[in-house]
């Protein structure tokens, strides 16, 4: 451990926040106008979500916000970062706002700012409007245009309110577990496709930012959430060097070398070249997409650790896709072997490892110097419950939490300009594919009841929010 300090103290402006998602949380699924988004579709197709569960409850977020603002302004935090469900606001992805369906998320945002909590808006959150789906999804080039439209509706509606605006969050998903992997909606094993995807979520992001100037004041800040990971190598050998870049530029290189740099890496268009001619990025795309941006959010919960796939390595090497037979997230990358990072895991078998997150701040300070950084998600699911008193205690997720907030502090003493951070989750919610079965909040759900209650994370993460220091790790 790196904390040397009894107590690690933050700059004073550093914003405490928590993160959410609108299918993960909402419920509500056929309320006023509200059409399926393609993970209606697919959590409602059989086999594809844990025990067949659903978000057409959820935590009933929509029915119940009041309280949970309420419960955010007794924690203390400072800032909210929630999704808006595009087929709740335009139910076909075109056309004209049902404005009763935006009417929710102006309720929600007045509550916030009237509790003294900034609200953040993630505009698009993995629920694309099956309609759109239908008409070929990300895979089409149409669908960032009509993404595009809905950002500046929302931003137009809303932009008076809000200033801190995230386009998309981890396109990586949607792009790679959508359509390659399979294994988050629409659920498609494409490789091609997925490739296709990843361009024309690399364009909404980028019409999108600028539909959201167009119509906002220019106070307001656009961002973009990318679930970065340090990609790490089993060892310093060149075939497995090779692998880790391959694997940087598939997970990294394919959103932020057009974000940041207004290219795509020459080494992922050759890697991948035998699956797609890239033919769909017309004149001008990377320029669009190329926005200046205010600030950069960062997802992170744990390294990647490859090597080539000749080699044996310590740990259990993992084929290139969760399953092969059906589908990969990693287009191309036949010759990488994928292992276990060493070391305590969490509930999900995500291997623990706050240092990579000092490594990915780094890196993005020296790609973009001086670029506002926010860690948009961070947080750790275990398996949760309430001891016969009621009181749910969650030590394990204070010490996950003590430990990624010390990385950051270290990162900013070295000279990094990270700005706020946002814990993943505030409740126990939909986990996508795993449903109900991971819990990630610092707010127990009793999914019985639905009943909320904060877990001693939440008391630990509030004295840290209202002091602006880390309590140590134990309660
Ligand atoms: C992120 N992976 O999802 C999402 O932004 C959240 O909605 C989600 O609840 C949270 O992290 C926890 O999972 C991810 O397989 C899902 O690499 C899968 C992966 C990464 C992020």
């Amino acid at each position: 451990m790196t904390v040397s300090a009894p107590q690690v103290t933050f700059p004073r402006a550093f914003l405490w926040g928590a993160a959410t998602s609108a299918y993960q949380i909402e419920g509500a699924v056929r309320e006023i106008g509200r059409t399926p988004s393609i993970w209606d579709t697919f959590s409602h197709t059989p086999g594809k979500t844990v025990g067949g569960e659903t978000g057409d409850i959820a935590v009933d977020h929509y029915h119940r916000y009041r309280d949970d603002v309420a419960l955010m302004a007794e924690l203390g935090l400072g800032a909210y970062r929630f999704s808006v469900s595009w087929s709740r606001v335009q139910p076909t992805g075109r056309g004209p706002v049902v404005q009763r369906g935006l009417d929710f998320y102006r309720r929600l945002v007045d509550e916030l700012l009237a509790h003294g909590i900034r609200p953040t808006i993630t505009l698009y959150h993995w629920d694309l409007p099956q309609d759109l789906e239908n008409a070929g999804g990300w895979p089409q080039r149409e669908t960032a245009f009509r993404f595009a439209e809905y950002a500046q509706l929302v931003g137009e509606a809303l932009g008076d309110r809000v200033e801190q605006w995230i386009t998309l969050n981890e396109p990586w998903c949607s792009a790679f577990l959508g359509y390659g992997a399979g294994v988050h909606a629409p659920g498609r094993t494409d490789a091609a496709a997925s490739l296709r995807a990843a361009h024309h979520l690399n364009l909404a992001h980028g019409l999108g930012a600028s539909a959201l100037r167009s119509v906002m004041p220019a106070r307001n800040t656009v961002a973009v959430s990318l679930n970065s990971c340090p990609v790490r190598t089993v060892s310093q050998d060149p075939a497995d060097l090779a692998a880790g870049r391959k694997i940087d530029d598939l997970a990294n290189g394919v959103f932020h070398g057009p974000m940041l740099h207004g290219a795509y890496p020459q080494s992922l268009l050759t890697a991948t070249s035998s699956l797609t001619d890239w033919s769909y990025v017309h004149d001008g795309d990377l320029a669009t997409i190329n926005q200046p941006l205010d600030a950069l959010g960062l997802n992170y919960y744990t390294p990647t650790l490859v090597s080539a796939a000749s080699r044996t390595a310590a740990g259990r090497p993992r084929p290139g896709g969760r399953d092969r037979a059906a589908g990969t997230p990693w287009p191309g990358a036949e010759d990488v072997s994928f292992h276990q990072s060493p070391g305590e895991r969490t509930e999900m078998g995500w291997t623990i490892d706050p240092a990579g997150l000092h490594e990915l701040i780094m890196r993005y300070s020296r790609e973009v110097p001086g670029l506002p950084l926010y860690v948009t998600e961070n947080g750790a699911a275990y398996d949760d419950k309430p001891d016969p008193d009621g009181r749910v205690h969650d030590p394990e997720r204070i010490a996950y939490l003590h430990s990624h907030l010390s990385e950051i502090r270290r990162a900013i003493a070295d000279g990094a300009n990270v700005r706020g951070y946002y814990l993943w989750s505030l409740l126990d919610n939909f986990e996508w594919a795993h449903g109900y079965s991971k819990r990630f909040g610092v707010v127990y759900v009793d999914y019985a009841t639905l009943a909320r209650q904060p877990k001693s994370s939440a008391h630990w993460y509030s004295l840290a929010a209202r002091t602006g220091k880390l309590p140590p790790p134990q309660v």
